[in-house]
């Protein structure tokens, strides 16, 4: 193995990490959560799942990110929070403007 700089030697691989997608922990493949993860599924994005309690009271993390205590909520790796109306939210991931909200506070 050389070390000359090419893309599939061991050392040049950098780990992405994922996305989180706070949601709330129905198993049904319904509802505004659903909506957002299957956009994320069609898109072949990386993200973790990360199920917040069902108590409203109980949700002090996520209205610590994010100003409200609804899911779903995006956290990208950075720390930034993506935080709108479900639909809205899904049709952003599917018209590839995801990464636009990376930098938003929102
Ligand atoms: N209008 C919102 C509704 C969001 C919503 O109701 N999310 C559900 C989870 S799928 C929720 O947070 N339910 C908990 C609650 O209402 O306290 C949207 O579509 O984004």
């Amino acid at each position: 193995m050389s070390r000359s700089g090419n893309a599939a030697t061991p050392w040049s691989i950098v780990a992405r990490m994922a996305l989180k997608l706070h949601r709330c922990s129905t198993r049904w493949r319904v509802g505004p959560c659903w909506r957002v993860q299957k956009a994320l599924e069609e898109q072949g994005i990386d993200y973790e799942v990360v199920k917040g309690p069902a108590r409203p009271g109980k949700r002090t993390e996520l209205q610590r990110i994010s100003g409200q205590k609804l899911y779903p909520v995006i956290e990208f790796e950075n720390g930034a929070i993506y935080c709108e109306e479900s639909k809205d939210m899904a049709a952003t991931i599917r018209a590839g403007q995801l990464d636009e909200k990376r930098g938003a506070s929102n």
